[in-house]
């Protein structure tokens, strides 16, 4: 029949939506894949992004499908967020309406891509059922001390109105909108994910081989610990008076014990408390630009932490501290690369090892002490800061010692005398989930003037969202909502406050991989069950972009430990095999709508249909790396899926494979076969560990072309079965097409492997003429030299006419080279 992709694809995917193709099994004695790629934001339409993420976790699915697997292969989206309100704004729609109909059609949009993801377990992170379920959780987490409210300085963006998390702040600028952030003294929840920071360290080396070294070592650097020693600067007595003795001492950080006797200023952070009880009080003794330069500072910081780290600049303070070794007197200065939110806010500093130290000293003529010769050589103190690791010397009784003996030494001392001791830091915080916005799941927790914070009961939720509300861009629209927020204190029954916050929408990514693992069994009644769980999990192979490298799987590894110790689960890594894939590309950038250089996944498949689209992203470049669109690639591919569609033809119909001879096909027979199973072992590979498809399309169209080359239709029949079963999980519809005409449906299960195809009976070999490459000959591979070398003479007699061999030279499995003169 005539290829119209059309036609096919409407019709097998209403077959697929009928026969609800792709629903696993609850028999939990089955072997199980669980194949997820991150759900989407319901922005409205699909991007090419998303059909690329999306045909890379369907081609596993459909392939482990095949093989008999039990297949876990959801889907859901991702609702609640601020685009929703932005777009209610704008365009003054209903959040819940705008989203929910963008869900709708991109239901569509999946359904016209032929994705076989289940559709019993689809979901909406907005859905009240998911509020209700995830309520519960932060409940929990709260009873356990998880979950805290606390005030904080927190980053506001004064365009978006909303706090935002520390890793939402890029270059000091609001994610979304690239407005310069404010910092705001608030109240707010943080899960407690610090007291995780070690075991969400240790447990990386389980996902290594699994996951992208890549990503590995972004989350190591996120949680970044560290270890070095915490001690306490004491003020002199001249400072205690300028401070009337309201602070006696500070405390430092740092990693290079080492380089303690180096030491020649200390730094605070701008926003110290120190420093602000010296504003507060006008103890700056200034003319007051030095007031005026600190608030630069700040501001520096709130605007760019690029700047902040570029350029130094700082404030000295008129004080100084004593030094724990040498008593000397060391001044106090404040420095604007010195974090307040890192270790305690205050450094050391040693510009002789250190290029921050060292860059802030040039500038203001502060002294260089050089306490650290590097092992071999020398080092020119006045030009750079040695860093590295090195030999002491000026360093009273370490002289001479390496930097690790000595680092040892000086924590010990430090300790013995009780004057400081080891510590760990590190670079995560505790995670602020607080945003006063509408389009979220609401905090659930109540404000009485009686009892306090009181949780809510499990049985009152969901705390669903009011239906109606004024979204005006000003504020958060629930505290403005003239009646959702009064209630009952659930404890003591009198008039209380519901909490106005909403939930980061990073919570509700956290958990879903966990709630696809409930069935319609237990939907409605529980987020999941303790036997689905033990079943499904972990991910067996995990699909998404880069850009989640971080914060959605540190959260989601989060989640999965506090579950752990909750007793819901007992494991505690959710993602066994994570495959990050590359972005789209046109024109050499990547697509988006502001570049407008997008291509519209609807178009395509109208033009072209599903599976062209499909093949052509997994055929273009291997998963992980860029994707460049490319027109005349697209059209390739659609001509590829027609012409075999149309040489399907030649299929002899059967329900089983035809058993072939083997040793009685011609060449180009035997040929058209070993194609094929080549074809078929690499599908094994490629579906299982090696993710590059592309070659696996490569393999197929080789194999296509060999099939061709031949007219034996048993070899036909059998190279279209096992062809359109590899090929089924990439380009389904046209697959299911074929197989459904000729023979039962693809399955691998049973496809073995043929060793005979490969033995090979004859080998083609070169013949050259003084080393240049004339003809070739086709021999047995036990044939004698003798006989290869005179059928050689024989099919290059042309080149020998009137010439002697004066030499013949046999390379066996490769070549002849016959040299001669005249
Ligand atoms: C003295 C010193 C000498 C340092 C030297 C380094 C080299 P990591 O490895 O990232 O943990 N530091 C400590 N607290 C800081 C803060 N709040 N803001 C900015 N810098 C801070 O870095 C620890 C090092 O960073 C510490 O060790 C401290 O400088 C600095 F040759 O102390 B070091
Ligand atoms: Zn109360």
């Amino acid at each position: 029949m005539e290829y119209n992709s059309q036609l096919i694809e409407k019709k097998w995917q209403n077959y697929w939506a009928e026969h609800k193709s792709f629903e696993p099994s609850e028999d939990f004695t089955k072997e199980k894949k669980y194949i997820l790629s991150m759900f989407p934001f319901p922005s409205g339409r699909l991007h090419m992004g998303h059909v690329r993420n999306y045909s890379i976790s369907d081609a596993f699915a459909r392939f482990h499908r095949q093989l008999g697997k039990n297949v876990l292969h959801p889907i859901g989206f991702d609702s609640f967020g601020m685009p929703a309100e932005n777009a209610a704004i704008k365009n003054n729609a209903n959040p819940k309406t705008w989203t929910y109909d963008n869900i709708d059609y991109m239901k569509g949009e999946f359904k016209s891509l032929g994705f076989s993801f289940s559709k019993t377990r689809e979901l909406a992170t907005s859905d009240e059922l998911y509020t209700k379920f995830e309520q519960g959780f932060i409940i929990d987490m709260f009873e356990n001390g998880l979950l805290y409210r606390e005030k904080g300085l927190l980053n506001w963006c004064p365009h978006d109105k909303t706090v935002l998390a520390n890793e939402q702040v890029v270059d000091g600028c609001c994610w979304r909108c690239d407005t310069p952030i404010v910092k705001k003294d608030m109240n707010q929840y943080y899960f407690k994910i610090t007291k995780y920071a070690d075991e969400l360290l240790d447990s990386l080396k389980k996902l290594d081989g699994g996951w992208p070294k890549q990503v590995l070592t972004m989350q190591e650097n996120w949680i970044g610990k560290s270890n070095g020693l915490e001690f306490d600067l004491f003020f002199d007595e001249n400072s205690l008076s300028i401070l009337d003795n309201e602070f006696k001492s500070f405390d430092v950080f740092t990693t290079r014990p080492d380089t303690i006797y180096g030491v020649s200023y200390t730094a605070l952070a701008p926003e110290h408390p120190i420093v602000n009880y010296m504003i507060d009080n006008n103890l700056l003794n200034h003319d007051g630009k030095g007031l005026d330069r600190i608030f630069q500072i700040r501001k520096m910081k709130d605007t760019s932490s690029i700047d902040r780290q570029k350029v130094k600049v700082g404030v000295p303070l008129g004080l100084d501290v004593i030094h724990p070794l040498t008593g000397k007197k060391v001044p106090v200065w404040i420095a604007n690369f010195v974090l307040m939110d890192y270790g305690s806010g205050a450094v050391m500093a040693v510009p002789a090892h250190d290029d921050r130290d060292f860059d802030f000293a040039k500038k203001y003529n502060l002294e260089i002490n050089a306490v650290i010769n590097p092992k071999e050589g020398e080092h020119d103190f006045t030009t750079s800061a040695f860093t590295d690791a090195g030999v002491l010397f000026n360093s009273a009784e370490f002289d001479g010692l390496n930097s690790k003996k000595s680092q040892y030494n000086i924590i010990k001392y430090f300790e013995e005398n009780k004057i400081g001791q080891k510590t760990t830091n590190y670079k995560l915080k505790d995670w602020g989930v607080s945003r006063q916005r509408y389009w979220g799941a609401p905090i659930p927790f109540v404000h009485c003037d009686s009892c306090g914070l009181v949780m809510e009961k499990k049985e009152n939720l969901p705390i669903a969202l009011p239906a109606h509300v004024e979204i005006t861009g000003e504020g958060n629209p629930l505290d403005k909502h003239p009646t959702w927020k009064y209630c009952k204190c659930p404890k003591c029954g009198i008039d209380a406050i519901r909490e106005t916050d909403t939930m980061d929408t990073f919570v509700e990514s956290s958990w879903y991989f966990l709630r696809f693992c409930a069935s319609e069994v237990n939907w409605e009644k529980e987020a999941f069950s303790k036997e689905q769980i033990k079943y499904w999990m972990g991910v067996d192979q995990y699909i998404g972009g880069i850009e989640h490298a971080i914060l959605h799987l540190l959260y989601a590894r989060f989640f999965t430990k506090v579950f752990r110790d909750l007793g819901y689960i007992d494991f505690d890594e959710p993602f066994d095999n994570l495959l990050t894939q590359g972005m789209v590309l046109k024109d050499g950038a990547k697509m988006s709508k502001s570049k407008g250089n997008t291509v519209d996944p609807d178009a395509i498949i109208q033009k072209y249909g599903a599976d062209t689209a499909r093949l052509f992203i997994l055929f273009a470049a291997p998963p992980t790396q860029e994707l460049e669109w490319n027109d005349n690639a697209v059209e390739g591919a659609y001509k590829f899926i027609k012409r075999f569609n149309d040489r399907s033809s030649n299929i002899v119909k059967t329900d089983t494979i035809p058993l072939i001879e083997h040793t009685t096909l011609s060449k180009d027979e035997k040929y058209a076969r070993k194609k094929v199973y080549e074809a078929l072992v690499r599908a094994n590979e490629v579906y299982n560990e090696k993710y590059t498809f592309n070659t696996l399309i490569a393999g197929s169209m080789e194999a296509m072309n060999a099939l061709n080359s031949q007219n034996n239709s048993d070899v036909w029949s059998e190279g279209f079965w096992i062809l359109s079963s590899i090929l089924e999980p990439i380009i389904p519809h046209v697959c299911w097409e074929i197989s459904s005409e000729n023979f039962s449906l693809n399955n691998l299960s049973s496809q073995k492997v043929l060793d005979e195809v490969f033995v090979e009976d004859s080998i083609t070999l070169g013949v050259s003429i003084n080393g240049k490459r004339r003809c070739e000959i086709e021999v047995a591979v036990d044939e004698s030299k003798e006989n290869i070398i005179s059928l050689a003479k024989e099919k290059a007699g042309k080149w020998l006419e009137g010439k002697e061999i004066i030499k013949e030279i046999f390379v066996p499995k490769k070549l002849v080279n016959l040299v001669v003169k005249g």
